[in-house]
């Protein structure tokens, strides 16, 4: 084991989803967490633009401030619920402080989520992104955030992420189980990639979602700050201020490249066969009839709709 290895360490599992024992251990008090009526819930399997949401809810609810959004790094501005790391606060621990309105982050799968956020009846944003990019995303990730397991090679990661058995689990059962929640609740589902394509229109979609109204300059102000440059040179979006020991951004940046279709660059043929193959027959599974070819076909990545939006 090389020095760069220091403090990687397997994955724990939390009813049965793969998941770092530091959170595994802090999971009483996330389960007991006790959500608020106007909390807004941030859900998204990891690498799907949880960070970019972040940030665009966080000048939303800041009628466009970009100074007031420089308060604090976004970890802090907008709490990660299940975090726990030693010598840092816990997500519960930051959201008990942090004052109403909340935005609060997960990557929870929807059955995990503490039953508080149900009995409050809070709205959620869910992101779903192409699993392609996800998981080369992913990738990059597991190298810079040094507590992860050692990823491999990407043939290798790949499996691991087809298997279920990186953190959080099943890509595949994740952006399913959130989708079935939509019968039941007020929760708005969206695409990273229709986030890329057409960033003013979702971004009213979220507006309307929220029920409220901006000027228009503070739309464009929202867009500007939120672009994948701007975002990236500013400390407080881009993870930097993470201690090094826990994250190091020279092996990759956390904004990293931003782009949809990334996956070309790094998939051999070969591999991307072999994926979409695997995609196909957990779509096709049982338990993913309830998704309506519609509800993805508008999506650069279904594989009915890829070939409508190359
Ligand atoms: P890449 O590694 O493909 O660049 P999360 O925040 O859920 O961890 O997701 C991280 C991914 O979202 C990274 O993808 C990151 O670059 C991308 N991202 C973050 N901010 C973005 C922005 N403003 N525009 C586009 N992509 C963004
Ligand atoms: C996991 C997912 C994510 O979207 C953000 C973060 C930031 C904090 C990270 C964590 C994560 C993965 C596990 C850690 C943690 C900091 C310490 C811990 O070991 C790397």
């Amino acid at each position: 084991m090389g020095k760069e290895d220091v403090g990687r360490e397997e994955l724990g599992s939390l009813h049965g989803i793969p998941l770092y024992k530091c959170f595994v251990e802090g999971w009483p008090q996330v389960e007991a967490f006790q959500a608020r009526p106007d909390d807004l819930l941030i859900a998204t399997y990891p690498k799907s633009g949880t960070t970019w949401l972040s940030e665009i809810l966080d000048m939303i609810y800041h009628d466009g401030d970009v100074e007031k959004c420089r308060r604090d790094a976004i970890f802090n501005r907008v709490p990660f619920l299940e975090m726990k790391a030693p010598e840092m606060p816990s997500g519960v621990e930051l959201l008990e402080k942090t004052p109403s309105p909340r935005l609060v982050k997960t990557h929870l799968p929807v059955q995990l989520l503490p039953t508080s956020f149900r009995d409050k009846d809070c709205k959620v944003i869910y992101m779903a992104r192409n699993p392609k990019d996800v998981v080369v995303s992913y990738y990059y990730f597991y190298q810079m955030a040094k507590m992860h397991p050692d990823p491999g090679t990407l043939g290798e990661f790949l499996e691991t992420f087809m298997a279920g058995k990186t953190a959080y689990g099943s890509w595949y059962e994740h952006v399913q189980g959130w989708w079935e929640k939509k019968q039941e609740k007020q929760l708005l589902y969206l695409f990273y990639e229709d986030m890329k394509k057409d960033p003013r229109r979702e971004v009213e979609k979220i507006l309307q979602f929220l029920g409220k109204e901006v000027a228009e300059a503070t739309l464009a102000k929202i867009l500007h700050h939120t672009s994948f440059q701007v975002m990236r040179k500013n400390p407080a979006a881009n993870y930097e201020t993470m201690p090094t020991t826990l994250m190091d951004h020279s092996l990759s940046p956390f904004l990293r490249k931003g782009i949809s279709g990334d996956w070309k660059n790094h998939f051999t043929v070969a591999q991307n066969e072999r994926f979409d193959q695997h995609y196909q027959e957990h779509m096709q599974d049982g338990r993913f009839r309830h998704l309506p070819a519609s509800a993805l076909a508008h999506s650069a990545w279904h594989p009915y709709g890829q070939h409508l939006h190359p």
